[in-house]
């Protein structure tokens, strides 16, 4: 797992992680740039897809863009964290991992699910993301190289010190 600081759009992996709304239908933020890259066609075969729970995760292909595949993932709504939010966002990186495998993608870029629109505390979100995934590599039959793609250089901040803690933890 290592942490960047980039546009997702532009990483040539097997599949990049949306943060969409219920309706995968597009919208602003990393899903605004996602459907702008792809094309319409995304859109397309989105409306194919009838929607997306909150903490579930849904493929399609990823038509202009670099990455082969776009994995389409919506994370809670912050409303204080007592309405399962942490939960639902470690769902997300669960859910689109055991996705990944299944489809054989060996390379996933995330974005920071949650924290733009949705109002997710940054620092708390990046400390599950990096967890969850973690957690769920190790139950998976491949290995999968994961990236968490930040916009914001005070998340790239985020993530490497969460990443440096898990690795000090797996070490020991
Ligand atoms: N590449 C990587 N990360 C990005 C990019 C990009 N091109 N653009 C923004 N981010 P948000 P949410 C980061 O708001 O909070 C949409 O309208 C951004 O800095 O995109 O899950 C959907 O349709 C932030 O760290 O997603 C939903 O309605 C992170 O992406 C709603 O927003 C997530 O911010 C989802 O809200």
């Amino acid at each position: 797992m290592r942490a960047i600081q980039a546009d997702i759009t532009t990483l040539t992996v097997d599949a990049i992680v949306n943060a969409a709304n219920n309706l995968l239908l597009g919208g602003g933020g990393v899903d605004g740039a996602i459907h702008r890259t792809a094309g319409p066609e995304l859109l397309a075969d989105c409306r194919l897809l009838n929607g997306c729970q909150t903490g579930e995760a849904k493929i399609t292909r990823g038509y202009r863009l670099p990455a082969k595949h776009v994995i389409h993932t919506v994370g809670p709504i912050w409303t204080g964290g007592r309405c399962d939010e942490p939960q639902l966002l470690a769902s997300c990186y669960r859910r689109s991992l055991e996705l990944a495998a299944e489809h054989g993608i060996r390379s996933i870029a995330f974005p920071c699910i949650s924290t733009g629109v949705y109002g997710y505390p940054a620092d708390q979100a990046a400390a599950i993301a990096v967890r969850t995934a973690s957690a769920t590599l190790r139950t998976l039959p491949i290995p999968i190289e994961v990236t968490f793609c930040c916009f914001l250089r005070s998340d790239l901040g985020l993530y490497n010190a969460r990443l440096a803690a898990d690795s000090a933890e797996g070490a020991s």
